[in-house]
């Protein structure tokens, strides 16, 4: 079949609207009409050239929301008409990463996935007979994409693609981050760097689990405002100040530091803050943000040695088939909200707009509806 797709032929490069050949679904694929997606800071990250993983020529976007129109042989758990979110983390539910109960990240398809591939070492997207590569198992940028069955969460039918889609990454990113990998508790004193549109969740997580002081910190003022609708109880404008400023007014107002502090810029200088405005004896930093190639972090060990923790998490530690479908009745039961950070809606044509409004920091999240 034929599907318009926004493609990446090349890094740095803007999308480009065109009409690409689509193989249908294989054994244990679906076929998924996408009719809305996200465009989230790892897709610019990806086509500036920053992703030691990026492949050219490419369909990015990995936000999605859309509807099964195909099964192939043997599918069982989703089937034509079901409403699903794609995962670029599946759950097999097989593997032993999914046994362990210790994790999210699915191993049954990631070598594949990180190459472009489908789970067979084939591509299913074609332009003039030359192969063009899928991006994290989704290709949400593709009004029609193909995905494995395991990495489709089947979500209720009431809920708007074009809201939904953003916890087919930010939303689940941010308050998973929060629930699941840090599990912030009651009271706990909490420092968000970076208010973009996964820090915001971050900060409307720490709300939801009943922190006390909720601290955002941005470069960019006009973000202050956003972070207070969400439960941003102080705002931190950093721009000029040294890390060692920034750690002593964090400690001073949080009496001894952050219990957690979350990095939500992907810059390696600021996941270095985040880990030493933590208390000592206890606080631990949550790596969030996605660094460029070739980049490292640092800090004294002693930092450490001090009992400060510093760990990661992707898809903010969600099993995308047993989750997702539940942070959707969290949004569709009012318990979270989505709408008012989609602050534009796109047409597919209006794409690259999308990837301008971010670098602009004028945008929170960008929606295109196919
Ligand atoms: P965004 O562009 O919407 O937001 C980034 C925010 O960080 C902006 O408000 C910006 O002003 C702020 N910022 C930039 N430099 C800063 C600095 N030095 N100090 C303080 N604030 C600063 O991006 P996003 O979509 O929210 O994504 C944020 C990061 O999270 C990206 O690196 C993205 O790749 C990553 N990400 C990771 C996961 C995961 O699973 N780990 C999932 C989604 C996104
Ligand atoms: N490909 C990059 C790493 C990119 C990365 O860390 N991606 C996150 C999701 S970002 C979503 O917006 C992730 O899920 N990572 C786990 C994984 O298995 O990819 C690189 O550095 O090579
Ligand atoms: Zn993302």
């Amino acid at each position: 079949m034929k599907t318009r797709a926004a493609v990446a032929f090349e890094a740095k490069k803007p999308l480009e609207i065109v009409e690409l050949d689509l193989e249908g679904p294989k054994a244990g694929e679906v076929l998924v009409e996408i009719m809305a997606t996200g465009i989230c800071h790892t897709d610019a990250y990806t086509l500036d050239g920053h992703d030691s993983e990026g492949i050219f020529p490419s369909v990015l976007g990995h936000e999605g929301a859309g509807i099964v129109r195909e099964v192939g042989a043997g599918v069982t758990s989703v089937k034509p008409g079901d409403h699903v979110i794609p995962l670029y983390t599946p759950e097999c539910r097989q593997c032993k990463s999914c046994l362990s109960g210790k994790t999210n990240l699915c191993t049954a398809i990631r070598a594949t996935q990180g190459k472009g591939l489908m789970p067979d070492g084939t591509t299913r997207f074609s332009y003039k007979g030359e192969p063009i590569y899928h991006y994290m198992g989704c290709s949400t940028f593709s009004n029609f994409t193909v995905l494995p069955e395991i990495a489709v969460a089947k979500i209720r039918e009431d809920a708007p693609f074009q809201t939904s889609c953003y916890i087919g990454c930010g939303v689940t990113t941010g308050v998973g981050a929060v629930v699941n990998t840090a599990k912030v508790q009651v009271g706990d004193n909490v420092v968000v760097f970076g208010l973009g549109g996964i820090g915001l969740n971050v900060i409307q997580g720490a709300k939801l689990a009943g922190a006390n002081m909720i601290v955002g910190i941005d470069i960019n003022e006009a973000r202050e405002e956003w972070g207070r609708k969400f439960g941003m109880t102080h705002f931190l404008n950093t721009s000029g100040m040294s890390r060692e400023e920034i750690v002593a007014k964090i400690v001073e107002l949080t009496d001894g530091g952050a219990d957690y502090s979350f990095d939500c810029t992907g810059n390696t200088e600021v996941m270095r803050t985040a880990l030493e405005c933590c208390h000592r004896g206890w606080g631990t930093s949550v790596v969030i943000g996605v660094a460029e190639a070739g980049k490292e972090i640092a800090t004294r060990p002693f930092q450490l040695v001090t009992g400060r923790n510093w760990r990661g998490t992707a898809f903010g530690g969600a099993r995308g088939r047993t989750d997702v479908p539940k942070i959707v009745d969290w949004y569709m039961d009012g318990k979270i909200q989505i709408d008012p950070m989609i602050t534009h809606v796109l047409d597919l044509e209006e794409i690259n707009k999308g990837f301008d409004l971010m670098h602009a920091g004028e945008s929170i999240r960008s929606v295109v509806v196919y």
